[in-house]
């Protein structure tokens, strides 16, 4: 029997401490661990390389998003950064066109010394990815749904153009989770998050993980993971591994709030207009619902007025928190031109959509109408 989402986000890579019985994974708080004879040792020489509860959080990861390897990193961008490591100067990567700003600026702002090039596509439109890709050409990246724009990019049919060209496809899965979406299923090569979102889900710990069932990329990204060195320590795998666990629950009351929120912004007249893929009116709801389970917990929405309105709105809210990131039980709202994603230069952004008047939520799992009657109130000034 292969237990299901629910009993894997509890019981996956978590076996009872053999010398204690102990139930909760123990945090292996140690940088070495003592041999015996040189070389001889228990399967961990040094905390860098290997720690029991890095280990455990990788397994359950891997686990959930159904793949056979698991990796964790200190942070999502570093995650992001190992991927990147497995290319060569003269490299050249399709990214979607909608992106964390943080991932933007990897690409853009340090690859590039690098002398790895990379084109932002709106990948949205599927059959024109293909006339994007080079000689050179060695990894796809994509988020879906996208941040901020919430953009739900075909997994399926962009695999099957990178499986033409051998090219690795990497799918940054944070915003849909592995509750609500399994991209590796759908054909990808290699999933990552950013651990500090949903999968850990207290705003408490900045983390990431990969997963890809391929070994030999599982074993270039292994070897980069001790060598470039970015790994997390054990409390903050064990916060995450503890997140983990109440997963399930908390995506379901996170996509429920935001059916509602969004429907709400949408009927509402100082709103210009809501983007949600739950929504029948987004451009893209038949992909959302063909590839994922559920829709997540954040809505992006253009607000009447412009700047001015958007930053009078975002200090009169008072359950949401005005904070970047998200996927935490606590609501937050952020202006993503100003915040998120600063880092993308004024003109990409307006090209993109990412206008003043945009404001993007995070759907927290507090009682609904509480949220409801917080951004009535704040809407209404
Ligand atoms: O912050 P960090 O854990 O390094 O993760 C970076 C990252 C990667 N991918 C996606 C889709 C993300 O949203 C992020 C971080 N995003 C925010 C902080 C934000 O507010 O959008």
């Amino acid at each position: 029997m292969k237990p299901k989402f629910e009993t894997r986000a509890i019981h996956a890579g978590c076996e009872p401490d053999p010398g204690t019985g102990a139930i909760m994974t123990p945090i292996f708080q140690t940088s070495t661990y003592v041999q015996e004879s040189p070389g001889k040792h228990k399967g961990y020489d040094y905390s860098r390389t290997r720690n029991p509860t890095r280990a455990a959080l990788e397994q359950n990861i891997a686990s959930l998003e159904e793949g056979r390897y698991g990796l964790a990193f200190s942070s999502g961008m570093s995650a992001a950064a190992a991927i990147t490591q497995l290319l060569d100067s003269g490299d050249h990567i399709v990214c979607c066109d909608d992106v964390y700003g943080g991932t933007f600026r990897l690409f853009e702002n340090v690859l590039k010394r690098y002398h790895l090039e990379c084109d932002f596509v709106d990948m949205t439109q599927v059959q024109s990815l293909e006339a994007h890709i080079k000689n050179n050409t060695r990894l796809v990246w994509l988020e879906s749904p996208t941040n901020p724009l919430l953009k739900c990019i075909d997994i399926e049919a962009v695999a099957h153009i990178t499986r033409k060209h051998h090219i690795l496809m990497a799918v940054d899965n944070t915003f849909a989770t592995p509750f609500f979406q399994k991209p590796l299923n759908l054909g990808a090569d290699i999933v990552m998050h950013s651990t500090t979102k949903y999968l850990n889900g207290h705003s408490d710990v900045i983390g990431g993980v990969i997963v890809t069932s391929d070994q030999d990329v599982n074993e270039r990204l292994l070897f980069l993971q001790n060598a470039v060195g970015a790994v997390p320590g054990p409390f903050d795998c064990f916060l995450v591994l503890r997140g983990i666990k109440t997963l399930a629950v908390r995506m379901e009351r996170h996509g429920e709030n935001a059916i509602k929120v969004a429907r709400f912004l949408e009927n509402h007249p100082k709103v210009k207009r809501t983007i949600y893929p739950g929504l029948e009116s987004h451009p893209e709801h038949a992909v959302a619902k063909k590839q994922m389970s559920g829709f997540g917990g954040v809505i992006t929405f253009f607000i009447k007025g412009g700047l001015e309105a958007a930053r009078d709105f975002l200090e009169r809210v008072k359950v949401f928190s005005l904070a970047e990131s998200l996927g935490g039980v606590e609501s937050l709202i952020e202006h993503p031109a100003i915040m998120t994603h600063a880092s993308v230069p004024k003109k990409i952004r307006e090209k993109t959509g990412i206008t003043d008047d945009l404001i993007r939520l995070s759907v927290g799992i507090e009682n609904v109408e509480d949220l409801i009657e917080d951004l009535g109130n704040a809407l209404e000034g």
